[in-house]
């Protein structure tokens, strides 16, 4: 290879983000939804949030799967980047326990909820799985 291809392909090589991961495919029809609560409701103590989900299976974190995944809740933030591993910290939570619900203890006020598909390693799928963001307001 001449020096200026070699010199081309490294700096070509230079701008390819190293933090992009390949992402796992999901079945165009895959849906995830919030069985509960519902979009606008009122609601008093702790919060049970059921997660529920067509086209797709819910698996266990590290263990690689075709058309399977765990849930993930953001709760008051938005979206993270498609093409990493979902954050970990209390607005992005991972059910890699293969959990279908959980229970929230929020502070009063108006919160929003969406939950994102990810694939055995937390990565969203492409494309991505994930609800419309709801909001609720705790008393
Ligand atoms: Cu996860």
């Amino acid at each position: 290879m001449p020096m200026r291809a070699v010199a081309l392909f490294v700096a070509v090589m230079g701008i390819v983000p190293v933090s992009a991961v390949a992402r796992m495919q999901a079945p165009g029809d895959a849906k995830v939804y919030f069985i509960a609560p519902k979009n606008g409701e009122i609601i008093r103590g702790p919060v049970v949030v059921r997660f529920g989900l067509v086209g797709m299976l819910v698996a266990n974190a590290g263990i690689e799967k075709e058309n399977a995944g765990h849930h993930h809740l953001l709760i008051d933030t938005g979206l993270p980047k498609m093409d990493e591993e979902i954050p970990s910290d209390p607005k992005h939570l991972h059910f890699g326990e293969g959990e279908t619900q959980a229970t929230l203890r929020l502070p009063r006020g108006r919160h929003t909820l969406q939950l994102l598909f990810g694939d055995w390693t937390g990565v969203p799928h492409n494309p991505a799985v994930m609800s419309e963001p709801i909001t609720i307001t705790v008393q």
